[in-house]
């Protein structure tokens, strides 16, 4: 078994967005008349479904249950606002990715490994987050984006997973992907593919144990990571040999 593969998580683990994400629900919230704010405290909570539908018909069915059929018909329409308003506040520029990620995506290009994205998030904002942080020919980096709708079903679910290791060809056990959630390590475990996990600003109470190697972030040889649990307790920052020796496992997973 050879390490051919990144495959990685967007919101939370390429970058600190989902602060961006809040502020673009509320904006749209108030751009449809409605008097809602979701605050931090809510926010994470809120988290707990992902993709930005699902969350906001999840809110509404938990907290709004009287605006479910003035709001229902309209969750798609808010959604696409949503993802309009996000996509032009990120083009305004500030976003940085997280410690170590152009690092990690410079050294796998150099070492012939190939990369891919799975995530929850709309693909509007993947290519407004990589076009902002990595230039314009970003995009050309990663062979393989699975996103938002492309799948049924959203993570901790494995579909989307599923769908990145089947437009590269590749087996589970050539590829290691990279996330910051307990539903994002759930849905790449449920594919059987072996996960770096990388705490984020929202999820750092998830529980992440079933990943092989919990770090702070990916780390820089003059900033190292905080390792969190798995493995990885000798290093200092995420390289593409330290991934090469300890991930691209083939792993059944089974827990629920
Ligand atoms: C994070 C998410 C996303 C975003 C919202 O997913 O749960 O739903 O918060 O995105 P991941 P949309 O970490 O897997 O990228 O509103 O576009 O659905
Ligand atoms: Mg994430």
């Amino acid at each position: 078994m050879t390490l051919r593969a990144i495959i990685f998580d967007v919101d939370g683990t390429l970058a600190e967005t989902e602060e961006e994400h809040r502020r673009a629900f509320n904006e749209t919230f108030g751009h449809f008349g409605l008097d809602w704010r979701w605050d931090r405290k809510l926010y994470a909570e809120l988290l707990k479904v992902t993709g930005g539908k699902e969350r906001i018909r999840d809110y509404v069915a938990r907290h709004r249950p009287s605006c479910e059929g003035r709001v229902g018909p309209i969750v798609k329409a808010m959604h696409e606002a949503k993802t309009e308003r996000y996509v032009a506040n990120l083009g305004g520029g500030g976003i940085k990715l997280r410690p170590g990620v152009a690092r990690l995506i410079r050294e796998a290009k150099a070492a012939g490994l190939r990369l891919a994205v799975a995530t929850t998030t709309s693909l509007p904002n993947v290519r407004i987050l990589l076009t902002e942080t990595l230039g314009p020919d970003a995009l050309d980096l990663f062979e393989v984006i699975a996103a938002g709708d492309m799948v049924a079903a959203k993570k901790p679910a494995p579909d989307v997973y599923l769908l990145a290791l089947d437009r590269l060809g590749l087996p589970a056990a050539d590829c290691v992907a990279i996330e910051d959630s307990y539903n994002g390590v759930m849905s790449a475990r449920r594919a059987g593919i072996a996960v770096l996990a990388t705490s984020s600003e929202y999820t750092r109470f998830d529980d992440l144990r079933h990943a092989q190697g919990v770090v702070s972030d990916l780390g820089e040889p003059d900033a190292p990571y905080l390792h969190l649990g798995g493995v990885g307790s000798s290093h200092t920052h995420v390289t593409v040999d330290m991934l090469r020796r300890y991930y691209g496992l083939s792993t059944t997973f089974s827990a629920g």
